[in-house]
């Protein structure tokens, strides 16, 4: 289930460069462009969902795993700390329509 026009897509299937922070057979993880926070991970499903609304409707193992590769990642750079933000719909500034999981770690964040 892929979208030949979505960035995340092409992330996913390696036709545009990434910096890989995880994979696994269902997920990919890798440094956001613009970072946020000391560590910045976007994690996404292989496979293409709009948003998470989608996702949890369709999938909710994968959602649930993404929660697991987010904790991993946090576990390993600031002792299980982070924060985690799905941007869902234009209007609350989700800019790329293939589900992702901001994953904001690394360092004390403001609240
Ligand atoms: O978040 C979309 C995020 O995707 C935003 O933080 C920038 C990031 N982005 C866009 N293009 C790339 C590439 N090529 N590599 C890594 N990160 C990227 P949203 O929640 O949709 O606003």
């Amino acid at each position: 289930m892929k979208d030949p026009d979505c960035l995340f897509c092409k992330i996913v299937n390696c036709e545009i460069p990434s910096e890989k922070v995880y994979e696994d057979a269902t997920t990919y993880a890798f440094k956001d462009i613009n970072p946020q926070a000391k560590v910045h991970v976007l994690i996404v499903p292989r496979d293409h969902y709009r948003n998470v609304d989608e996702l949890a409707k369709q999938d909710e193992h994968q959602l649930a795993h993404m929660v697991k590769v987010a904790q991993r990642i946090a576990d390993r750079e600031f002792n299980g700390s982070y924060r985690l933000v799905f941007n869902t719909g234009e209007d609350a500034g989700q800019t790329v329509f293939h589900v992702h999981a901001h994953v904001l770690t690394g360092e004390p964040l403001e609240e």
